[in-house]
């Protein structure tokens, strides 16, 4: 078999046309007006919010700070709890913990690794004020359920949608679940402003408290009316976002086309499990994760390993699961029995290389690699 020669990461962003870009810089020179809801700024929010399908968006310089400011603008309580998942990015937690908040991991189903529904209930205590769900690798969690216990024990809903950029759950825009969902546009993400991320909401009361948090508070030159950061999208930022409007569909059409030749020829190999999309959701196509069951011949680190022989670099997302990370590991709900699930995705779950410029000729060699190391 040939070897690979360059070596094939887990993505690769989509870039804008360069002459476009030189073109929406040169007006951003003309006018001086680089940050602080600039026009292009102004432009993608609009844009967005039709992409999204969704009422109202915020756009912010990234989407870890995007999450911090939605748990910010709903006034949780100081110390109470949040209901998240395990299985997610360092952000997640992080952001619950940064507004002075207790992440509780709830564990996750095995199927779309979201939040286990069947299980919030037993962690909800009078010091519960939210429910963070994380739609992850753009798999839906189950949104039905999750508003149902929040109706009835009175908590907000904030979805990490860091995953699912222009996903949707029967028609809807899957922005539009719960008080506030957050978007990623980093570089690795399907959509990217290089760096960036929004929230997406229905009440449009939400809209000037996010601005202002958005702004240092900011309300007029004499008036700081809230406790604000700065999280600000600028100009440059934006219109790569706008350029990039205009390309992410074709990257899905193309990632599409390398999840046919992967689904082709990794489908029959025992001991692979490939998680599959729900039928009332759309795919973003953000990441390919595979599952390496006890049957294959190598666990997980070692095809992990291998792959790397082959100058493949798959990720382990998400391990180590959250819960065993310094800052969570000896809260009460990071113990093993609470998360038997999440504890034994984490040893199983590789994400393969994911990307519209990759050569259907390595997708293919990939999967003869994996499919070889199993016969060996
Ligand atoms: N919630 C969830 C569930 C998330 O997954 C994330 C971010 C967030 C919240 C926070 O959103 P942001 O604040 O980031 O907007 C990456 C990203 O840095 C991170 O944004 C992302 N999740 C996470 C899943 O992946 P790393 O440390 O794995 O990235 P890195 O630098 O190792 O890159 C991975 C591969 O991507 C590289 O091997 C090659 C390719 N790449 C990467 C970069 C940065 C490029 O081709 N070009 C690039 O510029 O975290």
């Amino acid at each position: 078999m040939k070897d690979i020669k360059n070596p094939v990461y887990v993505t690769e962003p989509i870039l804008p046309n360069m002459a476009d870009l030189e073109q929406e810089i040169k007006e951003i020179f003309e006018t001086k007006w680089i940050t602080n809801h600039g026009v292009k700024h102004d432009l993608l929010e609009n844009k967005l919010q039709k992409i999204l399908k969704v009422p109202n968006v915020s756009i912010f310089n990234n989407g870890t700070i995007a999450l911090l400011t939605a748990l910010k603008a709903l006034n949780l309580p100081i110390g109470s709890e949040v209901i998240t998942s395990p299985f997610t990015f360092p952000a997640t937690p992080h952001s619950i913990s940064w507004n002075g908040l207790k992440p509780v991991f709830c564990d996750i189903e095995p199927y779309t690794m979201t939040i286990d529904t069947e299980k919030i209930e037993s962690l909800i205590t009078n010091n519960t004020s939210a429910i963070l769900p994380v739609h992850v690798y753009g798999f839906p969690c189950d949104v039905e359920n999750i508003d149902k216990i929040a109706k009835s024990y009175d908590l907000n809903v904030i979805y990490d949608a860091a995953h699912c950029f222009n996903t949707e759950i029967n028609g809807k825009g899957i922005g539009k679940f719960g008080d506030i969902s957050m978007f990623s546009f980093h570089a690795t993400k399907l959509y990217n402003t290089f760096e960036g991320g929004c929230l997406t909401y229905n009440d449009h009361e939400m809209k000037k408290k996010i601005y202002y948090l958005r702004n240092f508070g900011i309300k007029n030159e004499e008036e700081i009316v809230d406790i604000g950061i700065n999280g600000k999208m600028n100009e440059i930022q934006a219109s790569i976002g706008l350029l990039n409007l205009k390309l992410f569909k074709n990257e899905q059409m193309k990632r599409s086309n390398i999840k046919k030749i992967y689904l082709d020829n990794l489908n029959e190999i025992e001991g692979i499990r490939i998680p599959k999309m729900p039928k009332n959701a759309t795919d973003s196509f953000q990441f390919f994760p595979i599952v390496i069951e006890d049957n294959f011949s190598l666990s997980r680190d070692q095809l992990y390993e291998e792959l790397k022989k082959h100058n493949i670099f798959t990720r382990k997302y998400f391990y180590p699961i959250c819960s065993d990370y310094k800052p969570y590991k000896n809260i009460e709900s990071s113990s093993v029995s609470n998360l038997p699930v999440a504890n034994d995705i984490k040893k199983r779950v590789l994400c393969l290389p994911y990307f519209g410029d990759l050569d259907h000729e390595i997708v293919i060699r990939i999967c003869k690699i994996i499919m070889r190391l199993n016969n060996q």
